[in-house]
């Protein structure tokens, strides 16, 4: 089978002269170390694509085709989500641009880095072919993206591309980091260099490292957290590195802090540990928040909403502890959106990302803490136990807390990335161990990401121990399935596991929920969700892709088997679909509004 690499590789003979403006464009896309871009084809970027096939090979970067911007941007996102780094993707003049928005603002709200190239029909009238090159040109292109993204421009001249793709990389890269946009004029691409042209030094312009907390602030948190006698982490937006993962247990340890983190962030912690009492949850729940109640000091490592679990923490008492909040997130929050969520009221606001600080922080606690009781004095709390599977015999229908159970027996032996798990988790039954063991939501709530965020994963982990494990909802996946063709067709190893209520259940709770307040039949809430009558053949959809799958899966002693077979594919390399259809319900709690009303996501 071809590997990755031997998959559209151009015939050589190529002109290896750099004669273009897009042959410039293409090479300092090159020297940014963007090893791939995942596009769809459009004229407006003809001479560009052109470049990056004949000038340079289609290596370095390899163009990965997808059958919907919105997949070449998923597909960005999910890589950075591994990789911490960003890859370049491009979206076809303003028509694909409008296609790849919901994706760019998903990776706008987990703060993924991602090189987005543009382009426009000639800026210059006068070069415009007829209607196409019209209709297809924009006054301002940026102005549909420049609301959740760090940075865009529009260069007019060679050198000023390298300017701005060097820009673009480091804003993109610099905590928070984002997605970038470099609109590339159709006209300027197909413009013929009239002299050689130097480019620039990439290394000079590189992000440079996230800046620390001053030493006074580092021992005013030390102070606070070891003179604390019920001291809580809040662990939330944290690095997938295994050195800071360490070092935010033995904080923990050194202190006797207890530990919450959020299915809404990436793995941040060992859910197993002792210090992690409760399963993480997308949104707080009882125990979350006694747990908060108790603490008498709260470090906050760049929690996603911060304000809305103090507000909910409120409800019934006021909170004892003092807040500390380490996050430099509040340096991209602008006007438009509200992503940056409820106002925080701390005691200290550490303007730094979690990885620094707590980096200098540890030494410096482990000075303080020699020889105190690291205790939650007084509070004992009981772990609770694992919810038990239902009763009933194989034939019985699968839960997700089956699912999430059977593919915790099965991670032995092998590495499971979770790109995603599903509204309705059972997240007691499944342990993160490493930081790469889950990589979170998909930031902006917008369904028809996973797929293509899943593929972005398997590309990244290619060639490691890991295998991509996508869970889903039904929903989600039809908005977003053909991004799996471009799994089949460059042989990413990535399994997409459908979690299938045959609904849009989330939103079923909703209209329940009103149904009730508002003594309204509750039994009308399946109406304009139901995805069923008829029932989607999802398999189906997987395979008229080239994508092996199987499903859909209804009983419970068909799962194991089922899962077995799907991850013997993967780890031979391929990308497998799996449709298990799962009894609605959520196996987690759903989150309470502050103001007493119950909403879910
Ligand atoms: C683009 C987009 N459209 C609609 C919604 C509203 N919405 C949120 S969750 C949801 C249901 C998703 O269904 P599924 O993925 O099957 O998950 P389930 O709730 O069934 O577990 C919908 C429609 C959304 N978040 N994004
Ligand atoms: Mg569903």
């Amino acid at each position: 089978m071809s590997k990755l690499e031997d998959i559209e590789a151009p015939v050589p003979g190529g002109n290896a002269q750099m004669e273009w403006v897009s042959d410039v464009m293409a090479e300092m896309i090159r020297r940014l170390d963007l090893k791939y871009v995942a596009m769809n084809p459009g004229a407006s970027y003809r001479g560009l694509h052109d470049s990056l096939v004949n000038y340079l090979g289609n290596r370095n970067p390899q163009m990965l085709l997808t059958l919907h911007e919105e997949h070449a941007v998923s597909i960005a996102h999910g890589y950075a989500r591994v990789t911490e780094q960003p890859m370049g993707c491009i979206l076809h003049s303003n028509v694909g641009l409008m296609h790849g928005l919901m994706a760019i603002f998903n990776a706008w709200v987990n703060r993924a880095p991602i090189v987005m190239f543009g382009a426009t029909g000639p800026v210059d009238a006068d070069i415009r072919r007829p209607w196409v090159d019209w209709v297809h040109t924009a006054q301002d292109q940026g102005a549909l993206l420049r609301n959740y993204t760090k940075w865009d421009d529009q260069p007019a001249s060679a050198p000023a591309v390298c300017e701005a793709l060097l820009r673009a990389f480091q804003i993109a890269c610099t905590a928070p980091k984002g997605p970038t946009y470099v609109c590339l004029d159709a006209g300027l691409q197909e413009t013929r260099l009239t002299e050689p042209f130097e480019l620039p030094d990439p290394s000079r312009f590189s992000p440079g490292p996230s800046p620390a907390p001053s030493q006074e602030t580092l021992e005013q948190m030390a102070r606070l957290l070891t003179s604390a006698r019920r001291p809580l982490l809040l662990v939330g937006r944290v690095s997938r590195s295994k050195d800071d993962w360490d070092r935010r247990v033995c904080l923990a340890e050194a202190l006797g802090a207890k530990v919450i983190s959020e299915l809404r962030a990436g793995a941040g912690f060992p859910t197993e540990h002792p210090l992690h009492v409760y399963p993480p949850r997308y949104t707080p729940f009882e125990g979350t928040l006694d747990l908060m109640r108790q603490a008498d000091v709260i470090l906050a490592l760049d929690s996603f909403d911060l304000g809305g679990w103090i507000k909910l923490m409120q409800v019934g008492g006021r909170p004892k502890a003092t807040i500390i909040h380490c996050s430099v997130d509040s340096y991209v929050h602008g006007g438009w959106g509200k992503d940056h969520l409820a106002l925080p009221a701390v005691d200290l606001r550490v303007l730094a990302e979690p990885e620094p600080a707590v980096r200098l922080l540890l030494p410096l606690v482990d000075k303080n803490m020699t020889g105190k009781p690291k205790t939650w004095d007084g509070v004992t709390l009981q772990r609770p136990a694992p919810a038990m599977p239902e009763s009933g015999d194989g034939t019985r229908a699968i839960t997700n807390h089956d699912l999430a159970h059977c593919l915790a027996q099965l991670r032995e032996g092998c590495k499971f990335t979770f790109t995603r798990v599903p509204i309705g988790w059972a997240s007691d039954q499944y342990h993160f161990r490493e930081p790469l063991d889950y990589l979170g939501t998909d930031g902006g709530g917008g369904l028809g990401s996973a797929a293509g965020m899943a593929v972005g994963v398997g590309l990244a982990l290619r060639g490691t121990d890991r295998i991509a494990v996508t869970i889903i909802g039904d929903g989600d996946f039809t908005q977003g399935a053909t991004a799996l063709w471009t799994a089949a067709h460059y042989r990413i190893p990535v399994l997409v596991i459908v979690a299938n209520n045959r609904s849009n259940f989330n939103d079923e709770i909703h209209q329940g929920q009103v149904a009730k307040e508002r003594g309204r039949p509750v039994e009308n809430k399946w109406i304009g969700m139901r995805l069923s009558d008829p029932d989607i053949d999802l398999a189906a959809l997987a395979r008229a892709q080239g994508v092996e799958a199987a499903g859909p899966i209804k009983q419970v002693s068909d799962l194991r088997p089922a899962l077995e077979k799907a991850i013997s594919v993967v780890e031979s390399g391929r990308p497998y679909f799996l449709d298990v259809v799962v009894e609605p319900g959520y196996a987690s709690l759903l989150m309470v509004r502050a103001s007493g009303h119950g909403a879910s996501a």
